[in-house]
């Protein structure tokens, strides 16, 4: 039987690739892990338990709170203060920063910033979802950590990672030194590593857009979905709609396979709809990380400035070639706007 390295095992064996580390970020990964493993219980069994639907709430988004948006937020957040690493979680479900003051958290190094349950509107219709998870440093030296600590760029992170709780559990991180996939295996209740050194294929043909919202569309991204659909064997054109309605399982299948994600500014969400501290700057560093691009249509994503907690943005994301390609229509029509209102 090939060797199994399970993610315990992994964490430690690569802490060595970080000369400063003195355990506190591999054990920081180990308490994720363990809540991945209990959350990954309860999503496997919603439908027998008394998990499954609306919450009665709604969170800071103003988005209807699913019973298991609640209970993942409740073990992640709890596992960090138990781990004692994390001294602030951030979370999509929480208005505001959550400090872990504990004795030991309190003076903890690491921030958190999660997103407890992506996708989980599609829990009761058992497609996959996630959590999305992102790690910094404290830049603060001086007595608390504050929201500041939390409010960093993207480049920043010290690690990134997603757990996808799909036909298999699958828990997918980086620390700046490649990706890494490790599944879960139930017999053994352990994450075992499954993908070793993952790459995002530099073009593909899949590309992931909610074309509902197709008039609201600037026009560079229409120009894009046209030019996805036109007929064009020497490009392997019509490429292929993939739309799940769970960012994870869009972004993980292109990871895979190769393509592109896109979530662009419409007339609801003219700031863009997803995330950037807990969902896209982790996204991002996981992509860039195996090969891929990210940006909001022209800046890298990692670079933006965060100016709140539930800042939005806009996204392109996936394999290099097609994120590239995205923008070039995106500046086209951006070009073609300025010379319009030019000539008035
Ligand atoms: P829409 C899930 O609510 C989510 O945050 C992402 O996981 C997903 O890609 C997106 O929103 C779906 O949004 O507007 O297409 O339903």
């Amino acid at each position: 039987m090939a060797q199994m390295t399970t993610l315990g095992q992994f964490i430690i064996e690569k802490q060595a690739d970080h000369p400063y580390a003195k355990g506190e970020l591999s054990r920081l990964l180990r308490d994720i892990g363990i809540a991945a493993k209990v959350v990954n219980r309860e999503v496997n069994k919603a439908g027998l338990m008394d998990l499954l639907g609306q919450a009665g709430s709604t969170n800071i988004q103003g988005e209807i709170q699913q019973k298991l948006d609640i209970y993942a937020n409740e073990q992640f957040i709890s596992a960090l203060k138990s781990g004692g690493e994390c001294c602030i979680v951030a979370s999509e479900e929480n208005e505001e920063i959550v400090m872990l003051d504990t004795d030991v958290s309190q003076d903890a190094k690491y921030i958190v910033a999660i997103d407890p349950l992506d996708g989980s509107s599609n829990i009761d219709v058992n497609v996959s979802v996630g959590t999305i998870f992102s790690i910094y440093r404290r830049q603060s030296t001086e007595g608390r950590a504050t929201l500041q600590d939390v409010l960093q760029r993207g480049v920043n992170q010290v690690a990134a990672g997603y757990v996808i709780y799909g036909t298999s559990t699958m828990l997918v991180y980086t620390t700046g030194k490649g990706v890494n996939g490790f599944t879960l295996d139930p017999s053994i209740g352990e994450f075992c590593l499954s993908h070793p050194q993952m790459q995002i294929p530099k073009t593909g043909h899949i590309y992931s857009i909610n074309e509902g919202y197709y008039v609201h569309f600037p026009q560079g991204v229409k120009s894009y979905i046209k030019y996805c659909q036109v007929e064009d064997d020497a490009t392997n054109r019509p490429y292929s709609s993939r739309y799940v309605g769970s960012m994870i399982a869009d972004l993980h299948r292109n990871m895979i396979k190769g393509g592109i994600f896109i979530y662009p500014i419409t007339a609801a969400t003219p700031d863009g709809k997803l995330r950037l501290v807990y969902e896209c700057n982790p996204m991002s560093f996981i992509i860039e990380q195996a090969g891929g691009r990210a940006t909001d249509g022209k800046t890298r994503i990692m670079e933006l400035d965060v100016h709140s907690l539930h800042q939005r943005t806009p996204i392109f994301i996936g394999s290099e070639e097609m994120v590239s390609k995205a923008e070039e229509f995106m500046a086209e029509a951006e070009a073609e706007q300025v010379s319009v209102d030019l000539v008035g």
